[in-house]
């Protein structure tokens, strides 16, 4: 009798675990090309258990709640941050890896000399050799997921296959995921393929891969978000780009914000900044008291991707296809982006930041000066933060939903988009760069960025401080060869009737004592109005051999403690300095070799004689 009711309990619940295994597969799509892809995985990778993620709040925090099981997650104070989380990322994966990032394009020069490369079926052999049965004793999550408004022209989809719960919260934090994408998606086979697995996260095995012409991404062995959260740098940049070339359109490492003027009108600017050089401060940016008295606010649509195309309008317009942000925590504070921290108080998650024992609420450097006394650092240790050790991770990281942002743009899920009238380029320059100065025309724009240096930061792993050529921000992300690249913007401006204005900003000059001169951050507004000043032929610019920059007077410092010898300095151009760039710059031109378009080969001759 016992082992009847056994035998049938066991047949029961196996039947049950079939049916869901099955189940789970066939309800949210027919797509064949979906279905097979999938089962191609499974039988790679083994897992115990297939979930497809549908998007519902009740999944999600099933998922939570198995994630704080389990310890991936960790549940912070529900009354100080609803519905936010603490996630820790191994010690050794806490940034992106550029060394193991490829783009393996079927010939080497597609990928040019600013990618590693590995031919396609080489990098298939050695990953599939990594994949196989890694999934053993995991559950395997699908999410389907969309970059842009679900349904609109911009939107592009992917099925992202993981096996990290932290992942699937994420995702659906950063990209629109479940049904609907399925649903818009319908029988075709127009999607890009990502497969991450944690492995067991080995850094001499750890790959972030690109297949641009199978429209595919693999990942393996890493569990950091840039790594793994393959809509964001690996799909929205590194895919993009290669898709935007083909499809005349623009993939971008930039943020997209307006500025509403006094009048009511709304300017949107475009600005590409290296990983960890301001994009989520400038985009979220609170104006100084002087220009919101007088009635200016800024509006952020964006604070890290931008997909650009030409409007019927023969204007350039831009949509950020995330719906999240993936911010830098330290420093971000009340007073420095008190958006961007109003935006990580509900429904957000931190990675590798202090958790404060007292309350369960979480810390970072800069957030304030009281750094909790019991606390553990963002490796989960004891920290005493008088012992002079950092208690959050340099890249520790807010993963929020784009929504908490107080400023973010009433046109955030406008479909077509918003017109852009200037692109800004910038980078982190103690010495050579001026503050802010304008491009003559869109050719040289696109040299300007070119050109772009900048020190490196936390973002990547590697040294940080070496100022390294990182052209248009997109040295690390861009899916293709450089020169192509360089020549796929110089013909968008043959698309482009009515071109934006393109300028170069640096917020991080230095003076003799190594003090930043500028104050930043919210005070960037007092560059931003010279830009749209210069868009709209509103002031005058003195003529030098970058561009042209502004007359000192012409930025406004009412309310500031910079004077005009500072100014001076921050807009002086140092010919000295600049010839030494010159030969750094020349050296970079030489690597991407004969891509480089004669048109910049030109701009460079040109800079060369203007700065002797
Ligand atoms: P990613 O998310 O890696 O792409 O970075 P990001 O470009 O969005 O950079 P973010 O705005 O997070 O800024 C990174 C760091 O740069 C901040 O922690 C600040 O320390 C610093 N920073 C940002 N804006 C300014 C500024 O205007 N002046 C100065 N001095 N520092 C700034
Ligand atoms: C960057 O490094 O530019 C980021 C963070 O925005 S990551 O998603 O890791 O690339
Ligand atoms: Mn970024």
């Amino acid at each position: 009798m016992i082992q009847i009711v056994i035998i049938t309990i066991m047949s029961i619940s196996y039947c049950h675990y079939l049916l869901r295994k099955i189940g789970t597969i066939m309800e949210l799509t027919k797509n064949i090309h979906i279905i097979n892809w999938i089962n191609e995985i499974r039988e790679l990778t083994s897992p115990d258990k297939v979930v497809w993620i549908d998007g519902s709040e009740e999944q999600l925090d099933e998922l939570r709640n198995e994630g704080f099981a389990t310890g991936e997650m960790i549940e912070l104070n529900q009354e100080k941050l609803p519905g936010c989380t603490l996630h820790r990322s191994a010690v050794n994966d806490v940034a992106r890896v550029e060394e193991r990032t490829f783009i393996c394009s079927r010939t080497q020069k597609d990928a040019g000399p600013t990618n590693n490369w590995m031919a396609p079926d080489k990098m298939y052999a050695k990953l599939k050799a990594l994949y196989k049965g890694c999934m053993r004793g995991r559950t395997m999550y699908i999410i389907p997921y969309s970059m842009g408004v679900i349904g609109s022209p911009f939107a592009k989809y992917g099925i992202e296959i993981t096996d990290s719960i932290y992942v699937v919260l994420s995702m659906a934090i950063m990209t629109r995921i479940g049904r609907e994408v399925l649903d818009a998606l319908g029988d075709s086979p127009g999607f890009i393929k990502g497969l991450h697995a944690k492995a067991d996260l080995d850094p001499e095995n750890r790959y972030i891969t690109h297949f641009p012409e199978d429209n595919t991404i693999m990942s393996i062995n890493s569990g950091y978000g840039g790594n793994v959260l393959l809509g964001k740098k690996c799909f929205a940049l590194r895919i993009a780009s290669v898709l935007g070339r083909r499809e005349k359109w623009m993939a971008e490492h930039m943020l997209i914000l307006g500025v509403e003027t006094p009048q009511g009108e709304t300017k949107y600017i475009c600005a590409a900044f290296p990983s960890a050089c301001g994009k989520t401060n400038l985009a979220m940016l609170v104006p100084p008291e002087i220009y919101r008295n007088k009635g200016y606010k800024v509006w952020c649509v964006g604070d890290d991707i931008a997909w650009l195309r030409v409007g019927k309008d023969g204007r350039l317009w831009a949509v950020n296809p995330e719906y999240g942000f993936f911010g830098v925590a330290p420093g971000t504070s009340e007073k420095s982006n008190p958006n961007a921290l109003a935006a990580t108080r509900k429904n957000t998650i931190f990675t590798n930041v202090v958790l404060n024992l007292d309350d369960n609420t979480v810390w970072w450097e800069d957030m304030d000066d009281n750094p909790p006394k019991n606390a553990l650092n963002w490796k989960g240790e004891p920290w005493d933060p008088s012992a002079g050790e950092k208690g959050a991770h340099p890249n520790s990281r807010f993963t929020a939903p784009a929504k908490n942002c107080p400023c973010i743009s009433p046109e955030f899920e406008s479909p077509e988009g918003v017109p852009i009238s200037a692109i800004v380029f910038g980078g982190r320059r103690a010495k050579t760069a001026p503050l802010v100065y304008q491009s003559r025309d869109w050719t040289h724009g696109v040299f300007v960025g070119s050109i772009m240096g900048s020190e490196t930061t936390a973002a990547a792993a590697g040294k940080v401080g070496v100022v390294r050529r990182d052209p248009m921000a997109m040295l690390p992300f861009c899916g293709y060869n450089m020169g192509d690249y360089w020549q796929h913007w110089l013909d968008m401006g043959n698309y482009i009737t009515n071109k934006p204005k393109i300028f170069n900003v640096n917020w991080f000059r230095t003076n003799d004592e190594g003090e930043f001169i500028w104050p930043g951050f919210g005070e960037n507004m007092r560059v931003l109005e010279w830009i749209l000043a210069r868009c709209e032929d509103k002031v005058d610019a003195v003529e030098c051999a970058l561009g042209y920059l502004p007359k000192t007077e012409d930025i406004c410092l009412d309310g500031t403690s910079v004077t005009q010898e500072d100014m001076a300095e921050l807009l002086n151009v140092d010919k000295g300095l600049w010839r030494q760039e010159l030969e750094e710059i020349k050296k970079f031109y030489s690597k991407i070799g004969d891509t480089v378009p004669a048109a910049l080969a030109e701009e460079l001759q040109k800079l060369e004689s203007d700065l002797l």
